[in-house]
């Protein structure tokens, strides 16, 4: 870092949206968004199920309590929501060693060795999130909902992922257009633990801090199609590494179909493909690698507005703001 001065937070212009600074100003970070919670949205399959959504309140109600430091309660799941996970596990158990990317492959063996991948009980956040720390550094926050891009990609450059801690309806085991544990966990969970991935992902949440809501938008777009919705090669064939593909057994099989139209990642213009999250998609962008996808969104980051840079001192969890000069 030769030639770049730390500055102060004052240094920052007045124009630049707040972000945090430090892992604990996550506890800020919850703003959620409405669409899809189950009482607003008539498609949702919990809106005439009173008892569902009774469960996600008293589930949100442990995101919205948490603070830094504290262990994330653990949920006493019912035998219906452990019976919802039990299909979800079986299926991706069935389709990942043809399907899955070798790295994906590698962490779900480890989450099995370590007892906390197991086909009748859905892991305790807490249990996850202890691993993921001996592997990457990542923690887990629990989240009560869809958070904001500006919020979730936030939480990212501090090495914390924000899970939701509810299940999906039981009539949709398949495929929700809504993050539910059931994604965190089969979706994003093992490539969490995968250290070139687990740098791609804190990348994105790095530049995503201070940035302009335009920018915001792009980075959340890139996200969308890597992150959730990314394909990779292996030996000239297809893998999955995207968490909502790994995660839906309907939309895994949809997208390696030669149903959707299939483009090489570029970041300047995978951010500005529009994308709708309803139905499955009908674009994906492919990968070669993490490395690789990692060096062209760096180059691409770097063409970004902001004046300033960032870096994040693991050891104080703290982002240190940097002048260019
Ligand atoms: N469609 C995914 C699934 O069913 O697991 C969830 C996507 C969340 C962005
Ligand atoms: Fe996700």
């Amino acid at each position: 870092f030769a030639g770049v001065n730390l500055i102060s937070e004052n240094n920052i212009s007045n124009k630049t949206p707040w972000f945090p600074c430090h892992a604990s100003d996550l506890d800020n970070c919850n703003h959620l968004m409405t669409k899809y919670e189950p009482e607003l949205d008539m498609n949702h399959p919990g809106f005439a199920d009173k008892e569902y959504r009774e469960r996600r309140k008293q589930i949100a109600e442990i995101a919205f309590a948490y603070k830094y430091g504290d262990p994330i309660p653990s949920i006493t799941y019912t035998e219906s929501e452990n019976a919802t996970w039990q299909r979800v596990f079986n299926t991706v158990l069935d389709l990942m060693p043809k399907h899955a990317c070798k790295e994906y492959k590698a962490a779900f063996g480890k989450l099995q060795a370590a007892d906390i991948f197991v086909p009748h009980r859905i892991p305790q956040l807490e249990d996850v999130s202890s691993f993921l720390r001996k592997h990457t550094g990542f923690t887990l926050r629990p989240a009560a909902g869809l958070l904001t891009a500006r919020d979730f990609l936030a939480s990212l450059a501090f090495r914390v992922f924000q899970s939701t801690q509810y299940v999906r309806h039981a009539n949709s085991p398949f495929h929700t257009p809504e993050p539910d544990c059931i994604h965190e966990l089969l979706g994003h969970i093992p490539l969490l633990a995968d250290p070139s991935f687990a740098q791609f992902s804190q990348e994105i949440g790095l530049a995503s801090l201070g940035a302009s809501d335009s920018e915001i938008e792009k980075l959340s777009t890139v996200y969308w199609f890597t992150v959730e919705f990314g394909l990779c090669k292996e030996n000239q064939q297809l893998k999955a590494y995207g968490a909502a593909l790994l995660s839906s057994i309907g939309e895994l099989l949809h997208a390696l179909s030669d149903k959707p139209e299939l483009r090489p990642f570029e970041p300047a213009s995978t951010s500005v493909q529009p994308y709708q999250d309803q139905e499955y998609q009908p674009i994906y962008y492919v990968s070669e690698t993490f490395e690789d996808a990692k060096e062209k969104f760096r180059r691409w980051v770097s063409t970004m507005s902001r004046p300033f840079e960032v870096r994040f001192n693991p050891h104080t969890e703290r982002v240190e703001v940097l002048d260019s000069v």
